[in-house]
């Protein structure tokens, strides 16, 4: 083993410039990579070494295209999308970076001289976890869909060191341990320290003599960015992943102190700054929580405007104040929900403190270049910031916020009169509670963007006739519906290639991969014998990948040929993984009352359950606990397992995602009717030929209208009775069905240990109250599940039948391209067109 040719079997010259095409002149790259980007000790090229290697040599090409792209923007100066989001779960990158370049090929047979597979080189990459959930996945998934569609558009983002957390479960339940995906580095990313940005914190607003104001004092950080470069699928186009960092400088650091042996305070706004980019949703239980969420806040949003107000100027030499009103047109900012809703007053602040505008101006501008996207009807999740805090920590946007609260309520009294009355829920200040007043995030952007929307047709409705109803009178036609998408390259040609080599046989092309619509062309074939075959082989390929998972992370042995059945998703009481392990309780103590020949006709089957529950959430901790218990009773239960096992696979994240989806039969997207927003992963499953069992939420509405009636296990509660049921139930009206109770009585009986579940059995009970009474319905909807669920185990007997269901569920996922939703996107809220590179 030698460090110049990293142990390759043959002779590999190092090469500095990247290859695309040539295995031997990629290998190269590749060993120049270990030996002048050098990380660890030329002695090692085991798989990891090599993995960082051959990412650097990717990352080669995708800084080419990045460069390219940028100059290209610049000298073309089209107006750009600016898409702000706290979350971004990207997942690994290599396996997307090379086929996305259309290198895949090339780079396994250069890894093959050093001795490797390009696979087990994947495996050790860490997912990159700046998310939580949907939001954030959807996020990732958008980049690729604006690089693949050659749009101006980038992401801005923060560079969480420990992401969100890593989970571990143990016997008492859900750990959390801090996600250690920077621990090494990210041969990903690029540190710009050409781009650095001063943001302000505290401090005070001063009058100056010709009335402007201006904030100054308090304490001041340095934003540095991260590029992250995202290549579209077979285009030259590499847009940017922009992720910031918060800083001190030597400036900030105390020699004097330091010297003095005050370490700690002589690096005081050292220690604060590792803070700002430390975790994602920091506990906000505490006041000093809450202030450092908006301060993570707040540093995305300045940061990320002084970047695109810096570029505005620099893609024409002579936009000085007298252009400002180009900026819309040249300018479009995507709030990802309210998180980064302060980009609002802080748009106003640069241009009007900043660059010297008037109200007028700066708001006109502020509103034609900022839109809303909405993903969360939950009370709980709409943000409201405490107006204490934000005046301690932001007193100049305080005060713009208050112009802007002001300004809108004259505007409703002096045009919209009819509208007086609803002001209190349309109000961006909210002092009804003196002691506590706030300023409501949602408000605020509905207010100041020219567009907001939702993310699917039923989420959409809702907040035009519930949640924004009072906006809808004074704006009708702010309002729009953008129903998710997911990118198939990720979420079925990289992450199932035995489903995608059968579809582009069947279809003759592998234009599917970016005109998703064309999967409608297996509809023809649904009941054609030999594709039943080919996709039944794909389909148990793919299980068995996933039942090796489920054995490596949980010690849970489970059988290929049972019936698949997954859930995997955040945790929480809407999103009902109750109801899922309750229908696993009735159905345990259903076999245990078997006799042997009875059992002789169950549908075997295998549950797996996935997801975080957020810290502090202490029921969805119990659900995990609960689901892990089950599991442990039922899977050593000699008289049932061969008909039940129960898996928690821990820790679920991207990469778990892409094995778990391929490997999918049926999949539970079960939340209270109008709950859920949209739902995504209800589209990657359905995608990759698994059934869902559903209710008629968010984006399952669109997904049964798509693959038909028939391809769909439909039950529950529809959104328009939620409220009439609950009402019901408060007024004593609801009688639980005996397989309810049946259920909760065995959990009760210390069957599955002596764990305290009262208080979770308890939130199903009683009359009223979130939490109490049963708010999310899992009682009215238990008997109608479990009736679904006896159609599954039917249908599934009916192995064509099944196959069918199963291509018609892939043949009916077009709509469901991100690329579908992004192009709606620039052209109906942004107005941007492709700008691909020659
Ligand atoms: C999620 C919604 O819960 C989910 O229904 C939707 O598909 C996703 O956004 C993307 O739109 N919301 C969040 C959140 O993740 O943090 O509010």
């Amino acid at each position: 083993m030698t460090g110049s040719n990293c142990g390759a079997a043959e002779k590999v010259k190092p090469a500095a410039s990247p290859a695309a095409d040539k295995p031997a002149d990629i290998a190269g790259n590749i060993s120049y990579h270990a030996q002048y980007s050098p990380h660890f000790s030329p002695l090692a090229f085991g798989p990891e070494e090599a993995f960082y290697a051959t990412a650097e040599s990717v990352r080669d090409h995708l800084i080419e295209r990045w460069n390219d792209t940028y100059v290209h923007f610049h000298k073309t100066d089209p107006k750009q999308t600016y898409y702000l989001s706290m979350e971004y779960l990207q997942g690994r990158a290599l396996t997307n970076a090379v086929g996305n370049l259309g290198i895949t090929g090339a780079y396994a047979e250069a890894v093959k001289k050093f001795g490797y597979e390009l696979e087990a080189l994947v495996g050790q990459e860490k997912d990159a976890a700046l998310g939580n959930g949907g939001l954030g996945r959807l996020a990732s998934c958008f980049l690729d869909s604006m690089a693949t569609l050659n749009l101006p558009a980038w992401g801005y983002g923060l560079r969480y060191r420990y992401g969100l957390f890593k989970q571990r479960i143990t016997k008492e339940g859900q750990e959390e341990i801090a996600e250690d995906w920077l621990d090494k580095f990210s041969p990903w990313e690029i540190p710009r320290h050409d781009v650095v940005f001063p943001v302000r914190f505290f401090g005070h607003v001063e009058i100056l003599p010709d009335g402007s104001r201006k904030w100054v004092g308090g304490e001041v950080l340095k934003a540095l960015a991260y590029d992250v470069p995202i290549p579209g699928y077979k285009t030259k186009n590499a847009i940017s992943l922009r992720l910031w960092e918060a800083k001190a400088t030597a400036e900030d650091f105390n020699l004097f102190q330091f010297n003095d042996g005050q370490y700690e305070s002589s690096a005081q706004l050292h220690a604060r700054a590792e803070q700002i980019c430390a975790v994602l949703y920091p506990g906000d239980a505490t006041e000093e929580g809450k202030l450092l969420r908006l301060k993570q806040q707040f540093f995305l949003c300045s940061a990320s405007l002084q970047d695109m107000i810096a570029r505005f100027k620099e893609r024409k030499a002579d936009r000085v104040s007298g252009k400002w009103s180009e900026f819309p047109s040249k300018v479009a900012v995507q709030l990802n929900d309210t998180h980064p809703t302060l980009a609002i007053p802080e748009l106003m602040r640069l241009l009007m403190d900043e660059e010297g505008l008037g109200w007028d101006e700066a708001w006109d501008i502020t509103y034609r270049t900022v839109s809303y996207t909405n993903h969360t009807v939950l009370p709980e999740a709409l943000e409201k910031w405490s107006q204490i805090v934000m005046r301690k920590l932001l007193p100049r946007h305080m005060e713009i916020i208050e112009e802007i609260d002001k300004r809108f309520r004259e505007m409703v009294v002096s045009k919209h009169k009819e509208m007086e009355g609803k002001i209190d829920s349309m109000k961006v200040l909210d002092g009804s509670n003196p002691q506590k007043p706030v300023v409501c995030m949602a408000n605020l952007c509905v207010v100041s963007s020219h567009t907001v929307n939702g993310v699917a047709e039923l989420h959409s409705n809702i907040l035009k006739q519930e949640l924004f109803a009072d906006y809808v009178s004074i704006w009708p036609n702010k309002f729009q519906n953008k129903t998710n998408g997911i990118t198939p390259r990720r979420w079925l040609k990289f992450c199932n290639p035995e489903l995608s080599e059968i579809i582009t046989k069947w279809l003759k092309t592998d234009q599917w991969t970016s005109d998703l619509d064309l999967l409608t062309g297996l509809r023809k074939f649904a009941d054609d014998e030999k594709l039943h075959a080919e996709w039944a082989a794909a389909k148990l390929a793919c299980k068995k990948r996933l039942a090796k998972h489920v054995l490596d992370a949980t010690g849970v042995t489970i059988d290929p040929t049972s019936l698949f059945d997954i859930q995997i998703k955040r945790i929480h009481e809407y999103k009902r993984q109750l109801l899922n392990i309750l229908g696993v309780v009735y159905r345990y103590k259903k076999l245990k009352e078997m006799s042997a020949e009875e059992k002789q006709k169950v549908t075997p089957r295998t549950v797996m359950v996935g997801g975080k529950a957020f810290a502090t959430y202490t029921n969805a901790k119990r659900i995990v606990k609960l689901v892990n218990d089950v599991g442990a009773v039922v899977n050593n239960d000699p008289e049932v397992n061969k008909y039940l096992k129960v898996a928690f696979i821990p820790n679920y994240n991207v990469s778990v995602a892409e094995v778990l989806i391929p490997g999918s039969e049926l999949s539970q997207h079960i939340s209270t009717a109008g709950m859920e927003a949209s739902g995504t992963s209800n589209m990657k499953f359905s995608l990759n030929g698994c059934v869902i069992i559903g209710t008629l939420d968010g984006a399952n509405v669109e997904i049964r209208e798509e693959v038909g009636e028939d391809n769909f296990f439909l039950f529950g509660a529809k959104a328009d009775q939620v409220a009439g049921l609950r009402k019901d139930r408060e007024n004593g009206l609801f009688k639980p069905d005996p397989r309810f109770e049946e259920a909760k009585q065995l959990i009760r009986s210390g069957a599955f240990g002596s764990y305290n579940y009262e208080p979770l059995l308890d939130s199903l009970e009683g009359n009223s109250g979130f939490g109490r009474g049963d708010y999310f319905l899992v009682g009215y909807d238990f008997p109608g599940y479990i009736d679904a669920q006896d159609r599954v185990d039917a249908a599934y007997k009916d192995k064509k039948k099944w196959i069918k269901m199963s291509i018609l569920n892939t043949a009916g996922s077009g709509k469901f391209s991100s690329d579908r939703t992004i192009a709606q996107y620039a052209k109906e809220i942004w107005d941007i067109k492709a700008s691909p590179v020659a």
